[in-house]
């Protein structure tokens, strides 16, 4: 090769260098595609990084399960149970009850609850001081002093109580009464008679006998005072026992005597303020002998409504008019299961029977926590929890 053909080709070298660093001319694409590449190839990772912040939304088809908690709460089950109805507060007061085997400590509830009658919602209240947990009180409200009124009842040892309390659901607080009322009892009945503004208290026993000692309860005056009428029902327990504020007399039917046998059927009504009991004659048809039923007062209706008790009847539903003397035995499409020794009230401003908890079936501890009303206008049951 000679110097001059090498000073030609080392020109042509330059001129195209020189092209390619102005970048202006067409005549070398070559050298630009493969460098424009891989910018287009970075640019796509920062627009990936939004992707994840999207996919938090997936959990939220998740929420099936957070809907579990609003499920509302309720009492645990339980029998021997104490329910009252606060018209002030249009509230229904639960107090106490077995909730398991007898005799162990940790069956029986000293607790206090309430119960919205328009909601259905149970809460469980936190009075600073409460009566001891026990079963089978007896407990009424009275509608003048605003206050439900408690009376004995059982313990785990099987001691029988004597001691009176009265709760003011406005303030959440229990009051401990003046000692020196009736003796100890167990399985009373009380009702408040709210023309002569007395809680009215009948039955029970002494954990040697039945008893047939009538008491009325002044909350004003902190007084209880036994009757002593001049005749009784037979001694009894766990009878059903309600006060008819239309005719003003306090019921009380069934439930077993002392002779370990079902008492009589009549209805026995009491007036205070002749302190007078009235042996109803007997008329059919009348609810078969039973035990451990319960029996409320429907104002509106001016009935009597006897639901359960045991060993049969125990899904019936009898009403008593005491103006005529007559048993109903009413014929709901469903009915709660066959229940003893469960609670009952009535809401004036529902026009409802409520009823909590009891033993179903024969006696066995087999207790309940179901929630259910009754409207006697259309004989229909309602199941309101669960
Ligand atoms: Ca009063
Ligand atoms: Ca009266
Ligand atoms: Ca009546
Ligand atoms: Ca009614």
């Amino acid at each position: 090769m000679n110097t001059t053909r090498l000073l030609i080709l080392s020109g042509l070298v330059l001129v195209a260098l020189l092209l390619a660093g102005c970048g202006g001319q067409a005549a070398e694409p070559v050298a630009v595609a493969p460098t424009a590449a891989p910018p287009t190839e970075t640019a796509i990772p920062p627009t990936a990084t939004p992707v994840p912040p999207t996919a938090t939304p997936v959990p939220p088809t998740e929420t099936p399960e957070p809907t579990a908690t609003a499920i509302p709460i309720a009492p645990s089950a339980r029998g021997y149970v104490t329910l009252a109805y606060d018209a002030e507060s249009d509230l229904m007061v639960l107090f106490g009850g077995q909730t398991g085997p007898c005799c162990d400590a940790t069956s029986f509830s000293g607790k206090t609850w309430i119960y919205d009658v328009t909601t259905h919602a149970w809460s469980q209240r936190q009075p600073a001081v409460s009566p001891s947990a026990r079963a089978a009180a007896a407990m009424a409200y009275d509608s003048e002093s605003d206050r439900v009124v408690l009376f004995g009842g059982g313990n785990q040892i099987n001691l029988r109580l004597d001691d009176t309390w009265t709760y003011d659901a406005n303030t959440d607080t229990w009051t401990e009464m003046a000692a020196g009322g009736p003796p100890k009892h167990l399985g009373a009945q009380m009702a408040y008679d709210m023309e002569s503004d007395r809680v009215i208290l009948f039955g029970g026993d002494d954990a040697n006998f039945l008893l047939d000692d009538t008491w009325a309860y002044d909350t004003n005056s902190d007084t209880w005072t036994e009757m002593k009428p001049a005749m009784s029902p037979t001694p009894r327990n766990f009878q059903a026992m309600t006060y008819d504020a239309e005719s003003d007399r306090v019921l009380v039917w069934g439930a077993i005597g002392s002779e370990l046998e079902p008492v009589d059927g009549s209805v026995w009504a009491y007036d205070y303020n002749s302190n007078t009991w009235e042996k109803m004659p007997l008329t059919e048809p009348v609810p078969g002998p039973r035990d451990g039923t319960e029996m409320v007062y429907d104002a509106e209706s001016d009935r009597a409504i006897l639901y359960g008790g045991t060993p049969a009847g125990g899904d019936e539903t009898w009403a008593y008019d005491y103006n005529s003397n007559t048993w109903t035995e009413m014929n709901p499409a469903v009915s709660p299961p066959e229940l003893s020794d469960h609670a009952m009230a009535y809401s004036d401003a529902a026009d409802r029977l409520i009823l909590f908890g009891g033993q179903e079936g024969i006696s066995n501890y087999n207790f309940t926590r179901e929630t259910w009303n009754y409207d006697f206008n259309s004989d229909t049951w309602t199941k309101v929890w669960p």
